[in-house]
């Protein structure tokens, strides 16, 4: 049997489930998840295999309009990953339609000229009769070789993507070992888990106004791992709130990212956080450097 290996980039607006879609095709929680905007800040590959082809799905930042360096520099990762891939699955969310942000990515799309399918999310929320007009509307902006209707949450029409997205792959050999999931480093899958709290728990500007990152990770002879990491914030504000009355809420943050983090490692995990307010991190390239966001673009 020949096999195959690609890349399938999938890019949408913010919040069209682009991370659940990737977690659910690997079957691994890799790319954090939440119900607000803006969650994904870099590209999270995700290895799926399907009979001999291997598939690199890789999950973007939403595409919006940019305003901070953080948000510019995320909005490049997504059109680099793109640009990167053999494939683009342009996910929508059927509920919100097409919007201009939607419309918008879709005449990107069709002036790179990139091969495309065009991904229905969250059908699971929507009456059937309202696919076929927005199939529509986006068909007369791109052309899309395919068109899916998914739920990337429940799980409907997945397994029939995931078997054509194989055979869309190109002939060639694997890239990675086919039982990696994933190319992250574990101290970047760590500071995700807490940030994925940070966006959980908090509210309004909080989430937007803080970044995640590993200090140190220690190795225990018990087969445990210490793990300290720095939660940066942009102001005083958001410090105190992200510490709660008497510490209660960075406690419940370390606590859900603790059990999250030992689900992911399958080992015990230590986890101690600490928050520092430092004003204008969104605007430095060391911090946007750490989580992974090259900064040439912005
Ligand atoms: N009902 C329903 N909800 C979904 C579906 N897919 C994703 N969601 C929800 O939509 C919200 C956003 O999902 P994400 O996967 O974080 O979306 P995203 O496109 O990665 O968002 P950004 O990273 O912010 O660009 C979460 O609350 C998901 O649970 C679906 O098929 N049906
Ligand atoms: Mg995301």
């Amino acid at each position: 049997m020949t096999t195959r290996c690609g890349f399938a980039a999938i890019v949408g607006a913010p919040n069209a489930g682009k991370s659940t879609l990737l977690n659910r095709l690997t079957g691994a929680k890799l790319s954090i998840v939440t119900p607000k905007a803006q969650t994904t800040r870099f590209r999270v590959l995700g290895i799926f295999m399907h009979g001999a082809a291997q598939v690199l799905l890789v999950d973007t930042p939403g595409i919006f309009r940019p305003r901070r360096r953080l948000d510019r520099a995320m909005v490049a990762a997504a059109w680099t990953g793109v640009q990167d891939a053999d494939l683009t699955l342009f996910l929508v969310d059927a509920k919100a339609g097409a919007t201009d942000g939607v419309r918008g990515i879709a005449e990107k799309l069709a002036a790179e000229k990139r091969r495309a399918w065009l991904v229905l999310n969250k059908v699971d929320l929507v009456d059937k009769q309202r696919l076929l007009p927005l199939i529509a509307a986006l068909s007369a902006i791109a052309a899309f070789e395919e068109v899916f209707m998914v739920s990337a949450a429940q799980g409907d029409g997945l397994q029939e993507m995931a078997g054509k997205l194989a055979e869309a792959m190109p002939a060639g050999p694997h890239l990675y070992p086919d039982d990696d999931l994933t190319d992250l480093p574990d101290r970047l899958l760590a500071a995700e888990a807490v940030r994925e709290q940070i966006f959980l728990q908090t509210h309004e500007e909080v989430p937007y106004g803080a970044t995640v990152e590993t200090e140190s990770w220690q190795e225990k002879p018990d087969g445990s791992v210490r793990i300290e990491a720095t939660i940066y914030v942009a102001r005083a504000g958001q410090k105190a709130i992200l510490i709660g009355d008497g510490g209660s809420r960075i406690r419940e943050i370390g606590a859900r990212a603790r059990a999250e983090l030992a689900g992911l490692l399958e080992r015990r995990v230590h986890l101690f956080l600490n928050v520092k307010e430092r004003p204008g991190w969104d605007d430095e390239r060391a911090r946007l450097r750490a989580i992974g966001l090259d900064d040439s673009a912005s």
